[in-house]
């Protein structure tokens, strides 16, 4: 039985990456006086290294105007990393993040049928604070049974850890819950965690294979081009009783 939704946060919820995390990293690079800009191709190949620090850490060896020494490189990426995320926030609070569509009403769906949800990501707390207090309001807390961050999950997607802390702060087993993802790490991560996942593609993610998931479709919005084929709504959006069926399909076939 269905008991909880897992959400991503990056990609999934809203397109954070390229509308915000992006943004605010170029900005941050412009107020520090860093002769460096990152374009959108350069990261979408950056995305493959999880988690703010880490990316500009991994960068920083092909900048030639980087530090040379680690623990100037190091505390440089401190500063980038702390001015980025209030930039981040300023981005939000400018209303440039909507919700992606079909997430709010998958939330009321959750909370009509008593489904609990959790939030599952590898980016820090504030930023998921900044981006959902704004989007739900200063309660927005309550509505989530667990929210696991980069500070209570260090070793971060595709490692498991944020989706088995997720489960154990839920005390479910993970045939009880189902993610929903837009990466290839994420997607690794739900799966090594035995958590089935249903797939949404984002801007950064549109064309990754995925063997083994429950589903895969452009948009929670729509019911239109979902393999397997989603069944149409009043509302052309995927409801709770889809993902549902979903979830049952592949427990019967395990
Ligand atoms: C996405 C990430 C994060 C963000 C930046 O995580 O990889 O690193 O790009 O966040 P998810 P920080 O898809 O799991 O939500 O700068 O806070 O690390």
């Amino acid at each position: 039985m269905l008991k909880a939704i897992l959400w991503d946060v990056d990609g999934t919820l809203a397109e954070t990456e390229r509308d915000g995390h992006l943004v605010a990293f170029n900005r941050a690079f412009e107020a520090l006086a860093l002769p460096w800009r990152w374009s959108q191709e350069r990261y979408g190949e950056l995305l493959a290294v999880a988690g703010g620090r880490e990316r500009l850490l991994h960068d920083m060896q092909t900048q030639p105007q980087a530090p040379a020494l680690p623990a100037e490189r190091t505390a440089l990426v401190e500063r980038i990393h702390v001015l980025k995320n209030q930039l981040y926030a300023e981005i939000i609070a400018a209303g440039a993040l909507p919700l992606r569509a079909g997430v709010s009403e998958l939330f009321e769906d959750c909370a009509a049928a008593g489904v609990r949800m959790a939030i599952v990501t590898t980016t820090s707390e504030a930023n998921v604070a900044a981006l959902l207090a704004a989007r739900l309001g200063p309660g927005w807390r309550s509505r989530f049974a667990a929210v696991l961050c980069a500070e209570q999950a260090p070793q971060k997607k595709p490692d498991p850890q944020v989706y088995l802390r997720a489960l154990q702060a839920l005390k479910l087993a993970p045939a009880e819950a189902l993610a929903i993802e837009d990466a290839p790490a994420g997607v690794a991560a739900a799966q090594a965690a035995q958590v089935a996942v249903v797939v949404v593609r984002s801007y950064y993610f549109p064309s990754f294979a995925v063997p083994g998931v429950l589903a895969v479709g452009p948009s929670l919005g729509s019911t239109h081009g979902w393999r397997p084929p989603s069944v149409a709504t009043p509302d052309g959006r995927i409801h709770l009783s889809q993902l549902t069926q979903w979830h049952q399909a592949a427990q019967r076939r395990s």
